[in-house]
Order: structure tokens, then sequence, then C-alpha cells
């Protein structure tokens, strides 16, 4: 197993290691430890079938299958899919999906611990995946911001905004789905279990107010958090090949997709399985 930096800032890429044969304890222990303490893992030219990709994901946790599940894989329901191709009027996977900042099921009372992607076609430019590491985002404030939002805690809400504000995708939730998704609260500095680590957890797309404060106060503080985490520093832009099984924590980081931004006929398709995670606190 090869192990290098994907940034000067976070996430390793690891070639040599084939994760579609099975792997024993000692191995996955180690990739738990590369996942927990890089936060964003990219597992170089493999080929995971549908359930290859669903076994070694199981081993982080149990899978969540998405509500969206006209995405869902119709023989494996914990497989999203995430493509711009349509075949035969039938899209294969979702478009644009998670094109705005958010931590994966935030809007959850249990957000997704790890995210695994599997790219099965990427385009020669575009639709990389833009990442900020939350914890250092969250180290980098000052004193008196970490005691201000200490024991704050904040409602997250899918689809938040509306579409035209560019943090948010096209498709529509049917009402079955809406109601699936009531509004849940967390605190907005979280503490990540596995390493006890300190990191924010408020982001744009999903972020909707803090329990407790005035409106404008409320959005005071988080229009400040959502633009101090975006900051060069705390971020990475992943550029995607095929055969890339990329793994993030979604305790200490968050994301956007840009595959809105991709020209036509630059078609991109990946397999995404959702491990679930704890309650934050
Ligand atoms: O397609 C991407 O770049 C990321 C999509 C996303 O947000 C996700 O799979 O959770
Ligand atoms: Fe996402």
């Amino acid at each position: 197993m090869q192990i290098s930096p994907l940034s000067e800032r976070f996430g390793v890429a690891i070639d040599g290691i084939d994760l579609g044969s099975a792997l024993d304890p000692e191995a996955f222990d180690r990739l738990h430890r590369l996942f927990v303490d890089h936060k964003l893992v990219c597992f170089k030219n493999q080929s995971l079938s549908a359930e290859a990709q669903i076994a070694f994901s199981r081993r982080f946790g149990p899978l969540e299958v998405h509500i969206l599940s006209q995405y869902n894989h119709p023989e494996h329901p914990e497989i999203f899919r995430l493509s711009n191709r349509v075949v035969d009027g039938k899209p294969m996977g979702i478009s644009d999906g998670g094109s705005y900042w958010h931590s994966d099921l935030a809007f959850q009372e249990q957000p997704a611990k790890a995210t695994i992607l599997n790219a099965l076609e990427i385009p020669p430019e575009g639709g990389d995946t833009l990442f900020v590491n939350m914890e250092a985002a969250y180290e980098a404030l000052s004193d008196e911001w970490k005691q201000r939002l200490q024991g704050l805690q904040a409602v997250h809400r899918y689809r938040r905004k509306q579409t035209t504000d560019g943090q948010s995708t096209q498709v529509e939730l049917n009402d079955a789905q809406k109601n699936q998704t009531p509004d849940v609260v967390h605190p907005l500095i979280r503490t990540n279990p596995d390493t006890g680590r300190q990191s924010i957890f408020a982001h744009k797309g999903m972020t909707a107010e803090i329990v407790g404060l005035p409106r404008e106060e409320s959005d005071r503080i988080l229009d400040f958090l959502f633009e101090h985490t975006v900051q060069p520093q705390f971020r990475y832009d992943f550029r995607w090949s095929p055969g890339d099984v990329v793994m993030w924590d979604n305790r200490s980081t968050m994301h956007s997709a840009t595959t809105r931004d991709l020209p036509p006929g630059q078609y991109r398709s990946l397999y995404r399985t959702t491990v679930r995670g704890e309650r934050p606190i």
C-alpha cells in the first residue's frame, strides 16, 4: 500500500490495494485510522462492482438508503447513482446532486459518517468535488468566536434554499419525501467521537438558523461561518480520475459538487454508498 498526500492541507491517496478483495481486520483498522486522521481518502485504480462497493462500505457501519429513491440502483438500493447520462429518456442518476455546500445527511438525526464514491466515468475536465476541512476551520477561529459558538444549536433542513440561489439541486422532493425530512437540530460545534477533535457543523446548503436567537443575530453568525469556512486555506478541490474510489468523513469536512457547471456532452457517473453516523455531540 503506497500512501501519499493529496494536497498540502488534507487528504491522502492510496495505491496498491484492491478494495474488492477481502480485508483482514488489521488492514481494515489501518484504513479506518487513515480515514479518521486524513478525513479524505482516495483509493486509486479500483474497479469495484456494485456488490463489492456495498461489502467494503458495510465494514464501516450500516448503510443508508437515499430518500431520493428514484436514483437508487434498481437492484442495490444502498447505491445512490450520480450521473448526468440519460438513456432512453431515463436519467441514470441525479445530474447535479450536492452542488452546494453540505455534509451528507446533515438533515437527519444521525447524519452520515462516511460517504464512498466510486468513479465509473469521469469527463476530461470539470466535475471536481470541493472539500473543506471543518476541523481546521474551527481551530482557526478566534477564542472569542469559539466561546460564542460553544453550546449553540442549529436547525438543519433539506432544501433550505430555493433552486434559484445556487445552493440547491433542481430535483424537487415529492410530498412523501418531504415528510421524511423534518427539521433537525444539531450542535454548531461538534466533536468527532473517533478523535475527540472539534469542528464546525454549519453548511450554507442546509443549516437554516440558530436555535433561540433573534433572526438577525442568527443570520449574522451563520453568514460569518459560511464565509469563514470556505476560505482557501481550509479547502481542497479534488480532481477525479476514472477508477478513483473516494471516501470522506462527513463529521469533520463539508463538500460541494460542481456538476451543475459541466459542459454539455461531458459525462460523469459515480456510485455512492453512505455509512450512517452517530448523533452529533
Ligand atoms: O458529485 C459530487 O462531486 C459529489 C456529490 C455529493 O455531494 C455526494 O455524493 O455526497
Ligand atoms: Fe454530498
